[in-house]
């Protein structure tokens, strides 16, 4: 179903043009402006702190420390895991006031919050602030931090070490691998990565000291979650929360969590009685905005002697900085456990997991969650199995994928795949990448002296896991009679206007000038899920089908009545209810408007359903060209062939899979935080020392669709929001490893930073 009225994105010329309404836009009367002070050191004991002198600073009306914090008991941050550990405990989850009390555990820790009459004169008093710190070794990486003598950061995490969980049959595996004829061994990580969103965190609070409530205007992924999270943390009824999002530049997934930010202007604004806004700066936003990944994944495959999958166990080391997000550790256990198996039949499956607290920036869901980086580790470990068994890359995947009659195939540790075809992928990928001709572009390179290389990734992934058991959306007639749409996602670049809007038109069958979405309109009591975990088409895309069908049969006795017949005798389509006869008509928008005067409209709906993972999956094939005087690699050629599904506007999920892909060349070519190991600082603290990739880097890109219709919801459609990520890191990474095997270099991991190619081609000639 591809919509020819939705090629171009309604959403861009506001959002092109300057006219998008973004957070930091937004004035409030009487607003006051805050500002942080944030730790500077990883490790410390707060031995004192006296704001005396910032509080006589000019224009400073309040300055709020860790003990206000602790007084509200704003001390608790939600955290989404559901299930128990090896030893059936809860996962340790340390207290993590929104200001730090006693203790800082990572540099950009929120210590004190000035407000002030002006942004200039809240930053200006941040310098009065005094405070003393007694320092504490740092531990920055996950093994570090497991190190017995490391250092601790919370009390009550024995060891850093706050949960361990295990999937899967670990006597069958090792069964398995004892009658193997071929092991195949990879230790890989993903690293740490800044999400870096366009527009950075932002906040204003304004409290209600009648109703004694609030309203937080805050960039989000949808308000019933935020919402939910704002509940547990500040321990208020939701019904004193009203979350306001308009425009939102980019989340990633970095949006789905309330802050400790949040929670701090919520204390200032009731204190104050005025409004508090907050906007970050870049700087602030690498050292406080969640970070991404940072996941070390040691695998093992066991093979027979054809190259048939016989077992595969998993260590994962899950990083997760220094207090637990509330998406950080779910989305790295749940979605590598369920993704374990990759597309591969492996008869006994492994897994085992260690969460672990360091002193970095705690981790969150980031693009993928998870995803990528199960399939990093699983597509890597076959690539190094295909090579070491000498069997060709594509082949050795056709020989392992899930055939057909298997589906709906229940892996051995979580989850239920439905339908894919991830042959017909491979097949279609490898064709328009014109596989089987790479050797002579390989020796045409090598006579420019390049080292190019080509590799694959064949991926599936479980999107759309959600949080809330129903996704509801309204439709509502105004009136001229045109429709609106409500649901509780939130778009942040993902162009639901378009979309959605698409959906209920073309379901209702009615001009798509006539539809408009509403998203997050606080004053609707809607339930549902984020946008996150690539369900929103899925989830309320598909509720907006049912909503449009539910208007068509609860309009239909009204349109009856108007036209004096019966309603079995009314038919609809193209956007009218007619007679059987064709001699009366009339159109959808008419009947609206005839009964705009009725409050409320009486064609109005509110249609709901639980629509849970759906398993979108592709094959793609990257080629590399490195050159070997410089180390600096150009991305020769990329086919993204995915299956999300029932395509709902091809235009948008192409973007969907240039931004992903464009984003995990980011993780592969050189995004990645780098903490000193010593004092624990952060050392890329700006774009100057961290890398972002720019649109040049992806210049020749092919999208196609290879879509098995999903029964699991109404419209058919699988997600598409993170496969771009999830499958390009394997298939970039596998493509580097091909260009320099022949160079001598073995495993290389990401990031594949010109610095580090060149090196390790300096010493691979030196040998
Ligand atoms: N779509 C479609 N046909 C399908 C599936 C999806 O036309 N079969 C369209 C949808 O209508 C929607 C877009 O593709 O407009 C993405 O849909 P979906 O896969 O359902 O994902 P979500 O809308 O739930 O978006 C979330 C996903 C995630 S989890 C992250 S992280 C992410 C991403 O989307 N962050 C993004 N894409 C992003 N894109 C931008 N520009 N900015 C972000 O922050």
């Amino acid at each position: 179903m591809t919509h020819d009225h939705a090629v171009n994105r309604r959403e861009d010329l506001r959002l092109i043009t300057g006219r998008g309404q973004y957070t930091a836009d937004r004035v409030l009367p009487r607003q006051l402006y805050a500002c942080f002070l944030r730790s500077d050191r990883a490790h410390a004991e707060i031995t004192s702190i006296d704001v005396t002198a910032a509080l006589g600073g000019p224009g400073v009306v309040a300055v709020l420390t860790g003990a206000d914090a602790v007084a509200a008991g704003y001390t608790q941050f939600p955290n989404l895991m559901s299930f128990t550990g090896r030893t059936g405990a809860s996962i340790l989850k340390p207290d993590r006031p929104v200001l730090a009390t006693d203790k800082v555990r990572y540099v950009g820790e929120a210590i004190a919050m000035v407000v002030a009459e002006s942004a200039q004169a809240a930053q200006d008093a941040l310098d009065a602030i005094v405070i003393e710190y007694r320092d504490l070794p740092a531990v920055v990486t996950a093994h570090d931090a497991l190190d017995a003598d490391a250092g601790q950061l919370h009390a009550n995490v024995p060891g850093n070490l706050c949960f361990e969980w295990e999937t899967g049959d670990s006597d069958a595996v090792h069964q398995a691998f004892a009658k193997a004829a071929h092991v195949t061994r990879l230790k890989v990580l993903t690293t740490r990565v800044a999400p870096s969103p366009m527009e950075p965190r932002a906040c204003i609070v304004s409290y209600d000291a009648a109703s004694d409530s609030y309203d937080i205007y805050t960039p989000s992924q949808g308000m019933v979650m935020l919402r939910r999270q704002f509940a547990t943390l500040t321990g208020l009824p939701e019904s004193k929360l009203r979350i306001h999002t308009y425009d939102v530049g980019g989340s990633f997934g970095q949006r789905s969590a309330v802050y400790p930010e949040h929670g701090t202007q919520m204390i200032a604004a009731k204190k104050l009685g005025r409004p508090v806004k907050w906007v970050s700066t870049r700087a602030e936003g690498f050292m406080s905005d969640a970070h991404g990944r940072g996941l070390e994944i040691a695998g093992e495959l066991a093979l027979d002697s054809n190259g048939k999958f016989l077992a595969a166990r998993y260590d994962f080391l899950c990083d997760m900085g220094a207090y637990l997000t509330p998406t950080g550790s779910v989305s790295h256990l749940r979605n590598p456990a369920t993704l374990m198996t990759g597309v591969y039949k492996i008869p006994a499956l492994y897994g085992s997991f260690k969460v672990v607290l360091t002193n970095t920036v705690p981790i969150a869901a980031y693009r993928g969650a998870g995803r990528p980086d199960i399939a990093y580790a699983v597509e890597r470990l076959v690539d190094r199995a295909a090579d070491e068994m000498k069997i060709d890359r594509s082949e050795i995947r056709r020989r392992n994928f899930i055939p057909p009659d298997a589906f709906p195939y229940k892996t051995p540790t979580v989850g239920v795949y439905e339908p894919s075809d991830f042959a017909g992928c491979l097949d279609e990928a490898l064709k328009v990448a014109n596989w089987t001709g790479f050797e002579p572009r390989r020796a045409e390179a090598a006579k420019r002296g390049k080292l190019r290389g080509v590799g694959l990734s064949t991926i599936i992934e479980a999107t759309g896991a959600g949080v809330f058991p129903k996704d509801q959306v309204a439709i509502e007639f105004d009136a001229d009679g045109k429709i609106g749409v409500y649901t509780v996602s939130m778009s942040s670049g993902q162009g639901h206007e378009t979309t959605f809007a698409s959906v209920v038109a073309d379901t209702l069958g009615v001009p798509f000038a006539s539809v408009t979405l509403h998203e997050c309109d606080p004053a609707k009591d809607l339930t549902g899920n984020h946008t996150g975990g690539s369900r929103s088409m899925a989830g309320a895309g598909s509720v907006c089908k049912l909503a449009a069908e539910k208007v068509i049969e609860h309009a239909r006795p009204i349109a009856a009545e108007a036209l004096e017949l019966e309603p079995s005798q009314v038919d609809y389509a193209e956007g009218a209810f007619r007679s059987r006869d064709g001699e009366k008509s009339i159109s959808l928008e008419e009947l609206a408007r005839r009964l705009a005067k009725r409050h409320p409209h009486p064609m109005n709906v509110v249609a709901e359903a639980t629509v849970g993972s759906t398993w979108p999956n592709g094959c793609h094939v990257a080629e590399v060209e490195i050159d070997p005087e410089t180390g600096v690699t150009r991305i020769a050629g990329y086919v993204a062939v995915d299956d999300c599904g029932v395509v709902i506007n091809h235009q948008i999920v192409e973007g969907q899979v240039h931004g992903g892909v464009t984003q995990g060349a980011g993780q592969i070519f050189g995004e990645q935080v780098v903490y000193d190991p010593a004092s624990g600082q952060l050392l890329t603290g700006s774009f100057s020392d961290y890398y972002m990739p720019r649109a040049g880097i992806l210049r020749d890109i092919h999208v196609g669709d290879h879509p098995l219709p999903s029964k699991l919801n109404a419209l058919g459609a699988k997600g598409v929001g993170e496969s771009g990520c999830t499958a390009s890191l394997p298939a970039l990474a596998n493509a580097m490893s091909d260009a320099l095997r022949p160079a001598g270099i073995g495993h290389m991991d990401m990031p594949f930073t010109p610095s580090k190619v060149w090196h390790a081609l300096q010493t691979a000639k030196s040998r």
